[in-house]
């Protein structure tokens, strides 16, 4: 998919609001600061149209961006697995987040994101099993994948792919700073259309 303008569209709060037209959606899902915003940002090649945040659960509405003039739309989720200091239970699981996959109509693709470092947590299995219930088409994003060298990527995303059950086919490493991975999963979406 070649990317020619990518528009900030509009945030909502409320499966009530979920845009609901003709346009194909690809959302991203994973923990607080995963990377989600990241990763928009750098297939979109715009730096900075997703707001990144060094503070996990900063992305809190579902945010709609506009890929060539309406060709398709971003969809950046609010992340899960934050405990704000104090207030147990906050935002460990967003229920906006559950709405969109179970209600939305026009997604067509997850991206998971998963960090290529560590090992997916309980959220993310439980994350994992929640789009097999729902029958969504999803792939696995390893993201930051310049933390590691070649040969430790190619570890970690097997260590993944085991941990989780799944094909490595369907496990992209990609890191924001070197676009390693950018062209592979834009050429995935592509091929979706
Ligand atoms: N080294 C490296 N750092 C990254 C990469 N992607 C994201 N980061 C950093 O990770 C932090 C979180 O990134 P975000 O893109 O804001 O994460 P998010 O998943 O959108 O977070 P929430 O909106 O809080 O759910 C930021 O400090 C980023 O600079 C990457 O590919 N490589
Ligand atoms: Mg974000």
């Amino acid at each position: 998919m070649i990317i020619k303008s990518v528009k900030y569209l509009t945030s909502v709060v409320n499966k009530n609001k979920l845009l609901n037209d003709e346009v194909c959606e690809f959302a991203f899902v994973g923990r607080s600061n995963v990377g989600k915003s990241s990763l928009i940002n750098n297939l979109s090649g715009t730096k900075g149209i997703a707001k990144i945040s060094s503070t996990p659960g900063a992305t809190k509405m579902i945010n709609y961006f506009s890929i060539n003039e309406n060709q398709a739309r971003f969809v950046d989720l609010p992340g899960y697995g934050y405990h704000k200091a104090g207030k147990k239970n906050q935002n460990v699981w967003s229920k906006l987040v559950e709405d969109y996959l179970l209600y939305s109509s026009n997604l067509k693709l997850v991206l998971f994101l998963l960090d290529i470092r560590h090992k997916p947590s309980e959220l993310d299995k439980i994350m994992l099993n929640f789009l097999l219930q729902t029958k969504r088409n999803f792939i696995i994003v390893a993201t930051k994948a310049d933390k590691l060298s070649k040969g430790a990527q190619h570890n970690a995303v097997n260590s993944i792919a085991n941990e989780l059950n799944l094909n490595s086919q369907i496990i992209f490493a990609h890191s924001s700073l070197t676009s390693q991975g950018r062209k592979e999963i834009l050429d995935y979406l592509q091929s979706l259309f």
